[in-house]
């Protein structure tokens, strides 16, 4: 599929720090130890509804992580997922009486534009589900040579139980898991499975439901087995980072994480799983099916500056959960404007000292929050008491603008 494009940012002086994150799989913050290359998956979105809030901010926490492995002088490869064939796609065609392509092609587009408007940075490979058919059948069947894969009527399901080391992605106990498949596309209670936990790789045609040909017979992937596929191909065995928010570790992430061990051998497929926190509105998490959503191009389109947008997610650390507020996006621009105002003085203060406070927080499990005060204290020197360096104006500008992605003009 077509990316978006966003500008590269550009070098600073210098060298950032090796990043280290929370790890959800084994619970702690340690290095991502990448070397010259360094690999990432995010899952993208389902595009029905694009893009709200929630989805932003997920979006530009990966994004913070892009920039701060090639501040560090990594070469990121990125790669993200549309899936433009799934269930809630096809419930809202049926909702509407639209065409699920013409939705997915709308959305997609849509979301397109807010990224490169909120300056995330394009992955370098962008892969819809609908493309990717093939080689999710070709997993398939080679999950079916290895013993992995069973038929319940004709669908085609992976024995979660096969691989030891399926639950400790998300590390939830078996209660748990069944009760959050069931809330997140999973269907435990289906009659002929051998286990509730195990999950759909293969759905054979459905009257009035798009299909494909594949040497599996007519039908469509599974979800989980979509990003493995994905994932392997475009990466390789073992990546760097898997990502998402904080909703995906379980059931789609340990689904994917077992999938991928079975045809491989390797574990964990992922280094790091990486999960930002989720975003709420009126009391609840924003989601689409429950249509309590803020959307990135709606707030545009009344005149919201994207970068104060930006800022408002920013002032978050990428792992909490919380709560958009007008408020919040007013504290931003207000924010957006006094450093803008900065950026265009004269003179102003040192800009080392801020660039090794930045490089050094955001290092540190992505305290944003932390950089967006360093930045303020800069802002507030510069506004307050000046400086004596002609250069550092423009160049507080060029810092903001490649490590945190806000660009002031
Ligand atoms: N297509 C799948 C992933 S393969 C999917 O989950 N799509 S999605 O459109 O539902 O979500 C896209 C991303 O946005 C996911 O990483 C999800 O965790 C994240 N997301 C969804 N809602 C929120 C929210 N309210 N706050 C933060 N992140 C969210
Ligand atoms: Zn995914």
């Amino acid at each position: 599929m077509e990316s978006w494009s966003a500008p590269m940012p550009r070098a600073l002086r210098g060298k950032g720090k090796p990043l280290a994150l929370f790890d959800t799989s084994t619970g702690v913050v340690r290095p991502t130890a990448p070397g010259p290359h360094a690999t990432m998956y995010v899952c993208g979105i389902t595009p029905y509804d694009a893009t709200h809030i929630g989805h932003a901010n997920t979006y530009v926490a990966f994004d913070m992580i892009n920039r701060v492995w090639r501040d560090a002088g990594h070469q990121v490869r990125y790669v993200q997922n549309v899936t433009d064939i799934d269930d809630p796609l096809l419930e809202r065609a049926v909702a509407t009486g639209e065409n699920w392509r013409e939705i997915a092609d709308r959305e997609t587009a849509l979301f397109r534009d807010d990224m490169a408007g909120l300056n995330v940075l394009p992955p370098d490979h962008y892969i819809g589900a609908v493309e990717s058919i093939p080689s999710v059948a070709r997993k398939v069947m080679e999950l079916q040579e290895s013993g992995d894969v069973y038929a319940v009527d004709d669908d085609l399901y992976f024995r979660v139980r096969n691989d030891e080391r399926f639950g400790s992605i998300a590390g939830l106990d078996e209660n748990d898991m069944v009760a959050v498949f069931a809330e997140r596309g999973g269907d435990p209670g289906r009659q002929g499975k051998e286990h509730p936990l195990d999950c759909l790789v293969w759905q054979n045609a459905r009257p009035e439901e798009p299909a494909w040909d594949t040497p599996l017979g007519h039908g469509r992937p599974g979800w989980h087995i979509e990003c493995a596929a994905i994932a392997l191909d475009y990466l390789g065995p073992t990546i760097d980072i898997q990502g998402g928010g904080s909703d995906l570790a379980f059931p789609h992430h340990e689904m994917g994480a077992s999938e991928v061990h079975r045809l491989t051998g390797e574990w964990p497929f992922a280094r790091h799983y990486v999960h930002s926190g989720m975003v709420a509105w009126q009391g609840h998490k924003m989601s689409k099916s429950r249509g309590n959503l803020v959307f990135v191009s709606q707030l545009v389109r009344e005149g919201t500056d994207p970068m104060a947008i930006r800022l408002a997610l920013l002032a978050h650390h990428y792992r909490t959960d919380w709560v958009w507020t007008p408020h919040g996006l007013e504290g931003a621009r207000e924010r957006l404007q006094r450093w803008t105002a900065a950026s265009q003085l004269p003179y102003g203060p040192p800009v080392d000292p801020l660039i090794d406070r930045v490089r050094e927080v955001l290092a540190d499990d992505l305290r944003t929050p932390s950089a967006l005060d360093a930045v303020d204290s800069w802002v507030h020197t510069a506004l307050t008491r000046g400086g004596q360096d002609p250069a550092s104006p423009g160049e507080m500008a060029t810092v903001v603008d490649t490590l945190l992605g806000i660009r002031l003009t």
